[in-house]
């Protein structure tokens, strides 16, 4: 019993506590962020940063605008991109990241509306609102990878709603396989209907780096490493939200993710009030457990406020590296760093801790709850497909 007692770590005494009290998760990261679950190091992604679930991070009002999925944890990849529609009637009200903004096309020929995601990105699934949902009768949504307004340039179907069988004012799609691509198309051949959109969002995997454990070659005006995960995107450094190193040879910046995930995209917010030049040429390396591999190089030219990298030649990290490796002395500067992904195939969890068997495990987008939309695979069963 005893051996048993003190193996339990503090954040399971702190789970126990919470259940038994009632207990609220007190705010905290950069501006007193709202927070929520295990070890009350998630960040709530509510609408008007409103205090969410404790313990699920779901939101009463919905998910912030640019959040999506479980427990709104999940990036919207479609948020504030280049829209396009059939008749031009404010396509952009479908990624204002508002469900009460509504776009409409007229009622002739084919009716589409079609986004630039602006990236190469895996896409496995979609949550679309609508206040009319007989408006969207017969939808089909396509991937492809030019910016055109045919239907033939999208030439993979995430999904063909053949039989309005999803009617619905919020209906969550998911792909029939993962695809990948740059833009988003959908559409309705219907002739007798106006298509009616208010909010397309775009599963771009989970927010996993806030407030993990960090580290830096070496820190200089209070710019530690922790401040590239505090939740603040601030871009001027006297908000306190920025690390600094001191000039030298391949400064480097890490963060631990405490587990093995596939990594999608990597958000990084570069200073803005002076020295944007300094983050030129960042290179971005993944470990699982021992050395580092390079699986991205930023082209020697000076970053924009916000670098959205997606195309990275590995996908799994525990350990991700953000270094400038040049030979000459150099100041590593990050404002913060959003890195997005998802647990490894059949894991599921907030911290990927218990297995879950489904039918097509790449097809998963809910791996917080452990929800197998497409069945148990062959020899598991149980709500989460965890039982043998
Ligand atoms: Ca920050």
């Amino acid at each position: 019993m005893h051996t048993a007692t003190a193996f339990l770590l503090p954040s399971t005494w702190f789970v126990i506590f919470s259940i038994v009290s009632g207990f609220e998760c007190p705010r905290g990261g950069y501006n007193n962020q709202t927070q929520f679950g295990p070890g009350c190091n998630y960040r709530c992604h509510c609408v008007a940063d409103a205090q969410c679930d404790n313990d699920t991070g779901i939101c009463q009002g919905g998910c912030g605008a640019g959040w999506m999925g479980p427990g709104c944890q999940y990036g919207d990849i479609a948020f504030k991109k280049r829209a396009w529609m059939s008749s031009n009637t404010g396509p952009d009200k479908v990624v204002d990241g508002d469900p009460s903004t509504c776009s409409q096309t007229d009622q002739i020929g084919e009716k589409w509306w079609r986004v630039d995601l602006n990236g190469l990105y895996r896409i496995t699934g979609l949550i679309i609102f609508s206040d009319n949902p007989d408006a969207l009768k017969g939808f089909k949504v396509r991937v492809g990878n030019v910016s055109s307004n045919s239907s033939a340039d999208f030439p993979s179907t995430c999904f063909n709603d053949s039989s309005n069988a999803n009617a619905s004012e919020v209906i969550t799609v998911l792909c029939t396989s993962e695809l990948v691509g740059k833009h988003l198309m959908i559409s309705i051949m219907d002739q007798q209907t106006k298509m009616k959109l208010c909010d397309v969002r775009v599963y771009g995997g989970r927010s996993i780096a806030y407030r993990r454990f960090t580290n830096q070659s070496s820190d200089q005006w209070d710019g530690v490493a922790s401040r590239a995960v505090d939740g603040g995107t601030y871009t001027s450094y006297e908000y306190n939200t920025c690390t600094h190193t001191i000039e030298e040879t391949s400064p480097r910046w890490m963060v631990d993710l405490a587990q093995v995930y596939y990594i999608s995209r990597i958000e990084i917010f570069n200073r803005q009030d002076c020295c944007e030049e300094r983050l030129a040429g960042f290179t971005i390396s993944f470990a699982t457990n021992g050395s580092f591999v390079m699986v991205y190089k930023h082209p020697h030219v000076m970053p924009a406020e916000l670098t959205d990298v997606t195309n990275m030649s590995n996908d799994k990290a525990r350990f991700i590296q953000i270094e400038l490796t040049d030979t000459s002395k150099r100041t590593l500067s990050l404002c913060e760093v959003f890195i997005y992904g998802d647990c490894p195939d059949n894991l599921c969890g907030w911290s990927c801790e218990y297995p879950c068997y489904c039918a097509k495990p790449e097809d998963k987008i809910n791996k917080i709850d452990g929800y197998c939309p497409t069945g148990c695979a062959e020899n598991w069963t149980g709500s989460k497909c965890d039982c043998e």
